[in-house]
């Protein structure tokens, strides 16, 4: 079949960031024998009238659209950044008479809601790209018996299902440096995301993980890491970022994959995240051996009650001792707060900054307000408390914020970004 996929996200929020889930999706195609072509928002300047060109002239026969981001979880800032795919796929229709297929990581928090909203035809949640190919296949054969995992049809009671998680990480594609090469992305600066596995155990109250990977981990082969990060270092990329929740744990898999890194003699400098708990001199010497030139510390409080409302396992002193021992190794350590979580109050918020400013932080970003998903504890406290009602869609973004936060607090916490260079707000 020929197929075209479309990346709208033109977003440099945070950093830079390459359609590589868009980019898995082409090469699983490609080595089913599919036509595939894609159209990435980034690299288009005059976007509506190239695209027109190349559905006029490639003639796809159906259209995948990657749905990384709904929003920019700006609680001060809000936008939908869906509204760009909405244009977009209304604009497909024009010259396309076929059938739109939805996914991607933003799709699959809210499958039936981002079906209705972009008013595509079908939307395949999760990582399990086989799932879109059983649905490819019925598409081509006129066959309308979709009972395939993880699907979702516009306008369909069926296929409400629970979403079915990846089992074992040889499903998960790392896409080819080839992309790269083709969109002319600069060797030098890009980081190059890759999972070390999926997965996380450390259920925090607010995130989508749970949802979108499992508890559980699931480790990549350690073969295939390195095997993939030998095929970009032959093309030119050194500079990774290990794009897991947190690199950190299990600590054996962690330990043992930088090891590798170190005895294969691997040219590689990476960027992780760090949560602060049980992190010891092993393993940081490891991080800073094999190439770890940054850590993100996920900190999101600097006061005990706050950590533990939100389910963190650790604990103020956790954080300083992680963040000692990665500053004795020349990492540079990124920290990030959030503001207004459950039982925070204008003490806990300045408890936090001067916490946060004890440490050695090359960068602090501030976030006030949490984003409520579906799937997490936060959304049933957000239930009890009255934030929202059952019935509510969370597509349009709904923020949590104590009550106990006042105007004040978070000016205060707007005049602390602007006094320190080292800090930012998120926006
Ligand atoms: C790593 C990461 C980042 C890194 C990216 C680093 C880098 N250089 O790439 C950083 C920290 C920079 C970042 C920034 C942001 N991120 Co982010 N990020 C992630 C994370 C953890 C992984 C994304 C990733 O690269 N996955 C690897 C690829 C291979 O997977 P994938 O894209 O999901 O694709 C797979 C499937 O989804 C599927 N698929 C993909 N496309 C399609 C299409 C079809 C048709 C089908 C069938 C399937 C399919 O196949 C692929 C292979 O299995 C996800 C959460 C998660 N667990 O997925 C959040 C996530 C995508 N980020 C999110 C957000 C909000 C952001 C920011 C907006 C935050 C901010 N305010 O700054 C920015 C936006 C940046 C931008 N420019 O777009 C949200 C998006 C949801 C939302 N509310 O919008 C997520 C889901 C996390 C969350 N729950 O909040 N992010
Ligand atoms: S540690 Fe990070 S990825 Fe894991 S549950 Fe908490 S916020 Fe999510």
């Amino acid at each position: 079949m020929r197929i075209l996929l479309i990346s709208t996200n033109t977003e440099e929020l945070i950093s830079k960031v390459y359609p590589v889930g868009l980019w898995c999706v082409a090469d699983y195609l490609i080595k089913r024998n599919h036509t595939v072509k894609t159209y990435v928002f980034q690299n288009e300047k005059n976007n509506y009238s190239n695209l027109k060109k190349t559905i006029l002239e490639f003639k796809p026969e159906l259209i995948g659209f990657s749905i990384r981001n709904i929003d920019n979880i700006s609680m001060e800032r809000p936008r939908l950044l869906l509204e760009t795919d909405k244009e977009t796929v209304a604009y497909c229709r024009n010259y396309f008479k076929g059938s739109i297929v939805l996914g991607g990581a933003g799709y699959s928090i809210f499958p039936d809601e981002i079906l209705e909203y972009l008013k595509a035809d079908y939307g395949i949640s999760g990582f399990n790209l086989s799932y879109l190919n059983e649905l490819i296949k019925k598409l081509s054969k006129h066959d309308q018996n979709f009972k395939i995992p993880n699907l979702r049809i516009r306008n369909s009671p069926e296929a409400k299902n629970v979403m079915i998680k990846l089992k074992d990480a040889r499903d998960l594609n790392i896409p080819s440096p080839i992309h790269f090469e083709e969109e002319n992305i600069s060797k030098n600066d890009t980081l190059i995301p890759i999972f070390s596995h999926l997965g996380c155990p450390m259920d925090c109250i607010y995130c989508t993980t749970k949802h979108l990977e499992g508890l559980k981990i699931i480790p990549v082969d350690h073969d295939r890491i390195i095997q993939s990060i030998r095929n970009y270092n032959e093309a030119g990329y050194s500079n990774f970022k290990f794009i897991d929740g947190v690199f950190n744990f299990p600590k054996n898999n962690c330990n043992k994959l930088c090891r590798r890194i170190i005895d294969e003699r691997i040219n590689i400098r990476y960027e992780c995240t760090v949560y602060p708990w049980k992190v010891d001199e092993e393993t940081v010497q490891l991080l800073a051996e094999s190439g770890c030139s940054s850590v993100t510390l996920s900190l999101e409080s600097g006061s005990d009650p706050i950590l533990k409302s939100l389910n963190k396992k650790y604990t103020k002193r956790d954080v300083r001792q992680a963040s000692q021992l990665i500053s004795r190794y020349g990492i540079n350590q990124n920290g990030f707060l959030l503001f207004g979580s459950p039982g925070e109050n204008s003490n806990t918020v300045k408890e936090s900054l001067d916490f946060a400013e004890t440490l050695n932080f090359t960068s602090l970003s501030l976030g006030i307000g949490i984003r409520i998903y579906p799937h997490t504890r936060l959304y049933n406290i957000a239930l009890e408390e009255g934030v929202i009602t059952e019935n509510e869609s969370l597509l349009k973004p709904r923020f949590y914020i104590s009550k106990s936060i006042t105007e004040s607090d978070i000016a205060y916490i707007h005049r602390k970004a602007e006094a320190n260079s080292r800090c930012r707000m998120m926006q």
